[in-house]
This record gives C-alpha cells, sequence and structure tokens, in this order.
C-alpha cells in the first residue's frame, strides 16, 4: 500500500477527475470571479463550502418542518425534534464518543470554549492555578481563558514554538507544573497548518492528572478523530468548517465531567424545576442547551456529516494533505516566497509572505485574478509577535480544491511581485 510518512494511505487521496466530478456538488464552486473564470477558493481555513445536499436539507427544514424543539406535542415538532437529535447521535459516531449525551450543541468552537471557560474552569480553578496553552492559538482558544483565569486568579502560561513551527515539547517538564490544571490545545494551527501531536500532548497532561481541551475547529473537517483513542477532556469544533452551515458547533466532554459542571447560560430548555426562588437542571445534554437552538443549523450539519462520510474521511485526509504538500512545494519554490512554517506534518492550511508586500495587499491584488486567500493576523496575534511580522497571507485547502488553482494562485503571486517592482 502506498502509505507515506505520515500513515496516510497516498492511494485513496481523489484524483483530479474524481474532484473535478466532486465540485459539481458545490453550485458555489462554478462561481465566476472579477476576471471572468471560476473563483479558485483557497479559504478553507476560514469557512467550507457547502454541498447541494447541505443547502437543500436547509430549505427542507424551514419549507416544510419548521417547528421548535422538544417542546410542541404535534406532528412538525416531533419531526424537528427527530432529525435535530439525530445529528447529535451523528456526531457520535463521528467522532467514537460512547454516549449521544456527550455531545453538546454550541454555537461553534468558540461558542464551546467559552462554556467550558464559564462553567468548569470559573467553578474548578483556584488563585495560583496554571491554564497551558500554545504560541499558536487562535484568539477563541486564549480570550476565554484569560478572562476565566482573571476572574479565578489564575495564570496563563504557553509551550514555545520550534523554528519548523512545531509545538517545542522539550521544556514540558518546566511547563507543566503542579499547579497546572488545564491544558488547552489547538489539534490542527489554522495559521501555520501545523498539526499537533495531540495523542502525545494529551498523555502527557493525563500522566500528571492535567484536564485536556482539544480545539478541534481545524481537525474535525478533514482529520479523521477518534475521541475515545484521543482521550482528551474536551473537544470542540465548528459545522461550517466542516460544508454545514455557520452558528452551529459542538463541545464533547465525558459524561461525569459534564454532570460536575454548573450551568453556563439559563434559560427555557436547560431546566428541570423552577420556583421564583431557585431552579433545578435537565439532565444532559439539555443542561447546557439554553433557548431555542439552531435546529435548521444542526439538521443541515447532520446532511454535512452524512456527505463527509460518505465521501471517507481518510480519503478526505488524503487529498487535503496532497494538494497542501504539493502547494507547499511549489510556494517554497517560488522566487519572493518565504513560508511561515515547515511542519513535518501539514494540515489542511499553507501560510507564508511576499517579499516585503503587506498581506493585505498580496490578497487583494490575487483576489483580482479570481483566487481567495486569506491575508491579516488570522486571529492569532500572538503568534504573530512570535513570528516577527504582524500579518501572513494563507491559502488552505480542502478535498474539492484542485491542483490548478494554487497554480492560478502562483501565477497571481507573480503578477503581484511585478505591479510592486520586484
Ligand atoms: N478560524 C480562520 O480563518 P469559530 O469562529 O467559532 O467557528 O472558530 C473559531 C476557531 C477556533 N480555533 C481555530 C483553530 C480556528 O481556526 C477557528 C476559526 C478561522 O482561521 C476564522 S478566524
Amino acid at each position: 500500500m502506498d502509505r507515506n510518512s505520515r500513515g496516510l494511505n497516498m492511494a485513496t487521496a481523489f484524483s483530479e477527475e474524481e474532484r473535478i466530478q466532486i465540485r459539481k456538488d458545490f453550485p458555489i464552486l462554478s462561481r465566476v470571479g472579477m476576471n471572468g473564470s471560476p473563483i479558485a477558493y483557497l479559504d478553507n481555513a476560514a469557512t467550507a463550502q457547502k454541498p447541494l445536499v447541505v443547502l437543500e436539507a436547509l430549505d427542507r427544514y424551514y419549507r416544510m418542518t419548521n417547528a421548535n424543539v422538544h417542546r410542541g406535542m404535534h406532528e412538525l415538532a416531533e419531526e424537528a425534534t427527530g432529525q435535530y437529535e439525530q445529528t447529535r447521535r451523528d456526531l457520535a459516531s463521528f467522532f467514537h464518543v460512547p454516549e449521544t449525551h456527550q455531545v453538546l450543541f454550541t454555537q461553534g468552537t468558540t461558542g464551546a470554549i467559552n462554556l467550558v471557560a464559564n462553567s468548569w474552569a470559573r467553578s474548578t480553578l483556584k488563585e495560583g492555578d496554571e491554564i497551558l496553552l500554545t504560541v499558536m492559538e487562535h484568539h477563541s482558544n486564549i480570550v476565554p481563558w484569560q478572562l476565566a483565569a482573571e476572574a479565578c486568579g489564575a495564570t496563563i502560561r504557553a509551550i514555545p514554538l520550534t523554528s519548523a513551527g512545531e509545538l517545542d515539547l522539550s521544556t514540558a517538564d518546566e511547563l507543566f507544573t503542579e499547579r497546572t490544571r488545564l491544558v488547552a490545545f489547538t489539534h490542527v494551527s489554522n495559521a501555520l497548518g501545523t498539526v499537533n501531536p495531540a495523542r502525545e500532548l494529551i498523555h502527557l497532561a493525563k500522566e500528571r492528572g492535567i484536564m485536556t481541551f482539544l480545539d478541534g475547529a481545524q481537525s474535525a473537517p478533514h482529520v479523521p478523530v477518534d475521541l475515545q483513542d484521543l482521550g482528551c477532556d474536551f473537544y470542540a469544533c465548528s459545522a461550517h468548517k466542516m460544508c454545514g452551515p455557520t452558528g452551529i458547533g459542538a463541545l464533547v466532554a465525558p459524561s461525569d465531567v459534564l454532570e460536575a459542571m454548573p450551568p453556563y447560560q439559563g434559560g427555557g430548555e436547560m431546566i428541570d424545576q423552577v420556583s421564583l426562588e431557585r431552579s433545578t437542571w435537565a439532565d444532559l445534554p439539555y443542561k447546557f442547551e439554553a433557548g431555542t437552538p439552531n435546529i435548521a443549523g444542526a439538521i443541515a450539519w447532520g446532511a454535512a456529516l452524512k456527505y463527509l462520510s460518505d465521501l471517507g474521511l481518510e480519503r478526505i485526509e488524503a487529498t487535503v494533505h496532497l494538494l497542501t504538500e504539493d502547494a507547499a512545494a511549489r510556494l517554497d519554490a517560488e522566487p519572493g516566497v518565504t513560508l511561515t512554517a515547515h511542519p513535518a506534518v501539514r494540515g489542511g492550511a499553507v501560510s507564508f509572505w511576499l517579499d516585503d508586500i503587506h498581506p493585505h495587499d498580496v490578497a487583494q491584488l490575487v483576489d483580482q485574478s479570481g483566487v481567495a486567500i486569506r491575508a491579516g493576523h488570522v486571529c492569532c496575534q500572538p503568534l504573530m509577535k512570535h513570528l516577527g511580522h504582524p500579518a501572513i497571507n494563507r491559502a488552505s485547502y480542502h478535498f474539492y480544491n484542485l491542483e490548478q488553482e494554487t497554480t492560478r494562485l502562483l501565477e497571481a503571486l507573480r503578477t503581484t511581485r511585478n505591479i510592486f517592482g520586484y
């Protein structure tokens, strides 16, 4: 079998012909950009495009089912509840989670992190406790912990990076202290593309009795994730990066941890009994799902999960690997381009600088060639400080991208250099 150093079976990657067929599932991918050619969408780490089955699921829910969940005694409400709860079961099986009630719907990865920071962290952390992050974290995996730490008198520390853009675990013995209560880190970096050694870091924390939070925003879309195997305490992801709709995501955690956590938000649905003096809470998962949820979003996410599962996560992972390795190699060889990182294991993103041209100018100019990339600090300002640059350019891939889209990016970068007189 054609396995690469990462153990991926590269023979399973979708061929270009297969990807051309797959692209037909995504109406937006035939949209023509301002230069008259289809948009080369290389901003998948920001949000993935949606296949027709997801758009149809949204439309079908609002057209034929629209009703609130868990409340009504009528046919429509029962149908809506059944479809909404089916996605929870689908998520449990997608991530290999034993109990369905371990899956909580949130507003996204950000919502999941805020839930744990406000509930678990604020009720657990004591003065002098420490939360360990990494220098490559997204602001969503920094700011909620800072707010909780400030409220509890805890402090934040961060795992440094090597020059290749990987976690430097050589100092683990100093970083994990007897006051460390939580290690929260990203599975795949949205800025550098680095795939972190999640199992190894979770193991280091577990053997010291430290809780772990894995930010799966960039892994859930194209890495097969087995949460039983990984062993983290908390895992968060966003539907919109997995070809689903915006405004919905999930938090997964062990039942006993969730049982012990106080509610985060109060309101309808999350209660058992309410009197004017006090209230008691609903069972899991509803204790953490106050108010009318994103019903259509959950149902359409179910359609996205089925779509990804039918394609096969291993095939998706191999395809994204193929595309990003190709892009990284070609960008690295391109005059004027400097890659921000050279991780041994790369996820969906390749980021770079073009000479000393501001990344915003680069992104705007390549956009004129119909190539969509992201520019800026990509919500990772501490990482930018570490890199010594305020911003980066980032091309990020999904299984429906084509190598010729990278070729178009390279051509657009050459044009940009010409405009700037290089
Ligand atoms: N990164 C990007 O372009 P939400 O917004 O809640 O769906 O996801 C937040 C988030 C958390 N962690 C990581 C590693 C992420 O990449 C993101 C979202 C997007 O890189 C938008 S800034």
